[in-house]
């Protein structure tokens, strides 16, 4: 997400009204069994890493195979970092063949079911064959060490493959989503002058044919740099065909073999750029680098996850957004983990499809958004009461704050009050998790991320750098550098001064709000760019919305400011209501003065819109920028290419002028 400019906001401390009481410590058996026992080890790890940061981070640094070992474990030079300096590695290397040399060979790699209803088993050495392949039929099309490939796929192993297959010649890769557009993905291409692009015919979302191909083609008519297109067969209906351009993916790779050693690259080799929007301006291409990444991500999966060698964890993330690069791929995939991966729909054939996987594969841990546990939410409880949902240890969410009646919900229907909640903060900038409990060792607390993990450093302050204490809010920020932090916003240093490093002095700033409590919890308020400033206090949209979620016809709520000639800002709420509930003018007071009571007078929405959905990007987050426009009655102006659904915003102003 954007990181926006904070000084665009008067003040630096946002006032916080949630008042969430509700603790839960680690369940002893879990501990007994964890990689990470007690908040004492975790304090120990923590403070070890903050006394000595580069000792930390060079000791962790074993836990990859290295090709070469590094000279240097950081050159610092703000805001330019180097980490493993001299180093060689190779991602691919340390995502499969080092878990092919000894029983592991046979184990599940990847457990993927298509939206159909296909199940296919890929273990480490099937992952290796497929991998060597691909990255063989790369190197036949002429791709060499340092060139850009895009991949626009459905979510199929070949994905996961090609990323590898990448990997392993030293070839970053662009993920784009399957969703984004024609446009979007020559945008995108253009950017980064991919020469080769793979995509698929098609994939299936909702029972239908999402043809990629016919997007692929018109982005590849505007990419002059693009030689080749790559096409996985995965629906098999009839698309148009460029001959000289277009190759089939079976056809490449029935002329090469499985044998192709991974490629030593340096520490910084960049191993991936990934487009994220921001809220003006084209889409930032953050870099990552092969070494910090690999080890952070990987490091963090086996700490966040607790994973253990038996564990068949399913992260529910699209590739093509980063929680599916660093958690689907490189993380758990380093640690040698069992990884489920589904290419539909929550709600295809029916809303049981998550808890049907979950009682099929005897999934042990479970990793989501919020968005989709509120919906979940909404669909109601009979959903996963059908399925055998026992096999679950652990639960995680990420992308956006998790409202307390979501997590609790969460802990209760899905969790059976038995598994720990990791809410996990993090962005695609920082590559990996930053704040986040252990689950072994933190109590978890509704709404809040606790702790940052070892070697992360975060701290809130004023828009002048100043910190703000406990207990109040402001902007989060990350004072040291860390191994899998962005390198640069590709092609554009300035940019990525100017967008991190410029605001709040000698500072990463995340564009975030945050509080900390006086037990050392972090508390995740929000973007800064959303926070409302009602008769001069700033209110943070998260706890309002909170406030509402809580009511018990409410599934989900949006809080916007809306311009105020008394107050400065009026607080409008867009709201959905669980199915099978309507909406009404005595339900519209009713919630008006639930919030009254939950938090006070202040946060009372002035406004209550009922909606039937909310825009989303198309990673599930809430596009707040865009209710704004509408309850300001202006036509929106910034980038909406990652609008989920288009058509919700038009029924949105249509609603709005009818209710006039
Ligand atoms: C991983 C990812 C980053 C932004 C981030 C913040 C929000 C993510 C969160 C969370 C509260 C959490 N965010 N996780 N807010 N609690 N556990 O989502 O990356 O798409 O780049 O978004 O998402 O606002 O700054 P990205």
């Amino acid at each position: 997400m954007a990181s926006e400019n904070p000084s665009a906001h008067s003040g630096g401390s946002i006032t916080s009204v949630l008042q969430e009481t509700r603790v839960f410590p680690p369940p002893a058996a879990f501990a007994e069994a964890a990689g990470i026992k007690s908040l004492d080890e975790y304090q120990k790890l923590w403070n070890w890493a903050n006394d000595d940061n580069e000792g930390f981070w060079a000791e962790q640094s074993k836990s990859l195979d290295w090709f070469k070992p590094w000279d240097q474990v950081l050159d610092w030079q703000p805001p330019f970092a180097k980490w493993f300096v001299g180093g060689q590695l190779n991602a691919s290397y340390n995502c499969v063949d080092r878990h092919c040399n000894g029983p592991d060979k046979n184990k599940a790699a990847l457990i993927w079911e298509g939206e159909p209803g296909e199940r296919r088993v890929l273990r480490y050495q099937d992952l290796q064959r497929e991998v060597g392949k691909f990255a063989n039929v790369l190197k036949g099309l002429g791709v060499k060490k340092g060139d850009v490939v895009a991949l626009y796929m459905p979510m199929i192993p070949e994905l996961v493959i090609a990323a590898l297959a990448c990997a392993r010649i030293g070839a970053p890769h662009t993920v784009v989503f399957g969703g984004f557009s024609a446009e979007s993905l020559a945008g995108r291409i253009q950017d980064c002058k991919a020469k080769v692009l793979v995509t698929a015919d098609g994939g299936y979302r909702r029972g239908k044919i999402v043809p990629l191909k016919v997007h692929a083609d018109g982005a590849a008519d505007e990419c002059p740099t693009l030689t080749t297109v790559v096409v996985y067969k995965r629906t098999g209906h009839d698309i148009e065909w460029n001959e000289g351009r277009d190759r089939w993916w079976h056809e490449l790779e029935a002329e090469v073999s499985a044998d192709c050693p991974p490629e030593p690259v340096d520490s910084e080799h960049p191993l991936f750029i990934l487009y994220t929007s921001g809220s003006t301006g084209k889409p930032k291409g953050i870099l990552h680098t092969t070494a910090g990444y690999l080890l952070q991500t990987s490091l963090s999966s086996k700490w966040v996850f607790d994973l253990k060698p038996d564990d068949t964890y399913w992260c529910t993330a699209d590739v093509g957004w980063v929680t599916g690069h660093s958690y689907l791929v490189y993380g758990p995939l380093a640690q040698g983990a069992t990884c489920v991966m589904f290419e539909g729909a929550p709600n295809w054939p029916d809303e049981a499809r998550f808890w049907k996987i979950i009682e099929d594969y005897r999934v042990t841990i479970l990793y989501t958004a919020p968005t989709a546990i509120r919906t979940f939410m909404k669909w109601g409880d009979q959903h996963p009461r059908k399925h055998d949902l026992s096999s679950l240890r652990l639960l995680g969410t990420v992308g956006e704050p998790i409202n307390p009646e979501a997590w609790m919900w969460y802990h209760s229907v899905i969790g059976g009050g038995r598994c720990p909640i990791v809410d996990t903060w993090w962005q695609t900038e920082t590559g990996a998790i930053m704040i986040a409990p252990i689950p072994g060792a933190t109590p978890t607390i509704p709404g809040s991320a606790t702790r940052p993990l070892p070697g992360i450093v975060p701290e809130i302050v004023t828009k002048d750098g100043k910190p703000v204490g406990d207990n109040k809010g402001g902007f989060l920020v990350i004072k040291k550098p860390w191994p899998a932090m962005l390198r640069t916003i590709y092609g554009d240093d300035d940019r990525y001064k100017a967008q991190y490093w410029s605001d709040i002095p000698g500072c990463y700033f995340t564009g975030d709000g945050a509080r900390r409590d006086e037990h050392g919890n972090y508390w995740i308020m929000g973007r800064v760019d959303d926070v409302l400033n009602v008769a001069g206090h700033r209110l943070s949209t998260m706890e309002i919305e909170s406030a509402l979620v809580s009511h018990p016809v409410v599934a989900e709520a949006a809080v916007v400011g809306k311009p105020d000639e008394v107050k400065g800002q009026g607080i409008a709420a867009f709201v959905t209501l669980e199915t099978g509930q309507a909406p009404s003018e005595k339900l519209r007071q009713e919630l008006r003065a639930h919030v009254t009571k939950e938090i006070g007078a202040l946060a009372r929405p002035d406004e209550i819109h009922f909606t039937d959905s909310l825009p989303k990007t198309r990673s599930g987050k809430i596009m707040r920028r865009l209710l704004r426009d509408i309850a300001a009655g202006v036509e929106s102006t910034g980038d909406t290419s990652t609008l989920e659904d288009l058509g919700v915003l038009a029924n949105l102003r249509r609603s709005e002028q009818g209710e006039d």
